[in-house]
């Protein structure tokens, strides 16, 4: 007899009962993410073939971070904004794509009492050779139910509520925690829904897998140039997709390790901690992994910019710890 299926939506009903106090709005704010998230993977699966999605906008727009936005960039972005805008449990939305958060005016989510954090389409340069990408997202309680300002966003990350991804790739799936282990749900496109196929997600202690820009390799500090080294003289395998959902994806399933550390040019790395690095160390250490910027615990670092950049050890705790110590 087959297996009964779980839906997402199922699950999220489910798990509420783990928060006592669980009003529902938290339930609510998945959804309007999952929604948003078929919208974009509709158009991801189609990019290749309706040209006026593909490639760059038609004013060579660049985001705050002076990156040429690709037109799947700002559709992903408004989507996800869009989604959260009407449904009532968020009052504000900081996204890579923005230089400033956005709050909710509206009736509807002025009282909303979670600010979300998100990365609409990271990896976006890679869409036009079909390479997979992804969404992050993280979420807050509002620290003042009368106001909204940045510092709702600049929480440290051992504060979120919850966090989770969307990896657009052989298949779509939507992975996220509330603080009570991982979960994966792929999309069954011939529905629609997004199933539970990955309960309670573990990352393996140890690894054999390295994901690291190698070009930096000389620009990168003693001590991690000194375990990249390690790395192939024991042979481990190097995969480095250059798109940071796709990899730590991977890492989580197989056990590994994936580094944007500081360069001499970029002390402080290429990733962000609002939107990249601090939702990902949540899923990570939920799933018994581990997350670092090369001295102290991502969850721990205050955050003093939205956009600020930070260096990234990501993945297995063994391989985490060694590098720090390397
Ligand atoms: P580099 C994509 O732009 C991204 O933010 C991550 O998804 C990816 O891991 C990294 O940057 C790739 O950066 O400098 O190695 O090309």
């Amino acid at each position: 007899m087959a297996k009964p299926v779980t839906t997402l939506s199922e699950f999220i009903i489910e798990r509420e009962k783990d928060f006592p106090y669980a009003t529902g709005d938290l339930s609510q704010l998945l959804t309007s993410i999952r929604l948003a998230a078929k919208l974009v993977n509709r158009e991801v699966n189609k990019a290749g073939l309706v040209n006026e999605i593909l490639g760059e906008t038609e004013q060579h727009s660049v985001n705050v971070q002076g990156e040429r936005q690709q037109k799947l960039d700002v559709y992903a972005n408004e989507r996800f904004i869009n989604a959260m805008r009407n449904q009532g449990a968020v009052c504000a939305v900081a996204s890579e794509e923005n230089d400033d958060h956005i709050v909710f005016n509206n009736p509807t989510s002025a009282s909303g009492k979670y600010v979300v954090a998100i990365d609409p389409l990271d990896g976006s340069s890679n869409i036009d050779v079909n390479v997979s990408i992804g969404t992050i997202f993280s979420i807050y309680r509002r620290l003042d139910p009368g106001k909204v300002t940045v510092e709702d966003f600049l929480q440290p990350g051992n504060r979120q509520v919850a966090a989770g991804y969307v990896v657009y790739g052989s298949s779509t799936m939507l992975v996220y925690t509330t603080g009570n282990g991982v979960n994966g749900f792929t999309l069954d496109p011939s529905i629609g829904v997004f199933c539970l196929s990955h309960p309670n997600m573990r990352i393996p202690g140890d690894g054999k897998i390295y994901s690291v820009n190698e070009g930096n390799y000389f620009d990168f500090p003693a001590n991690v140039r000194d375990y990249i080294d390690a790395c192939k003289r024991r042979k481990f395998s190097a995969r480095y997709i250059g798109s940071l959902v796709a990899d730590f994806h991977r890492n989580l399933l197989k056990g590994g390790i994936y580094m944007y550390p500081g360069t001499t040019s970029k002390p402080n790395g290429k990733l962000r901690l609002v939107y990249e690095g601090n939702p990902l160390a949540l899923l990570a250490e939920q799933a018994g992994g581990a997350a670092t910027d090369g001295r102290t615990r991502i969850l721990d670092i205050k955050p003093a910019q939205l956009h600020q950049r930070v260096p990234l050890f990501i993945g297995s705790p063994a391989m985490v710890e060694e590098v720090m110590q390397a």
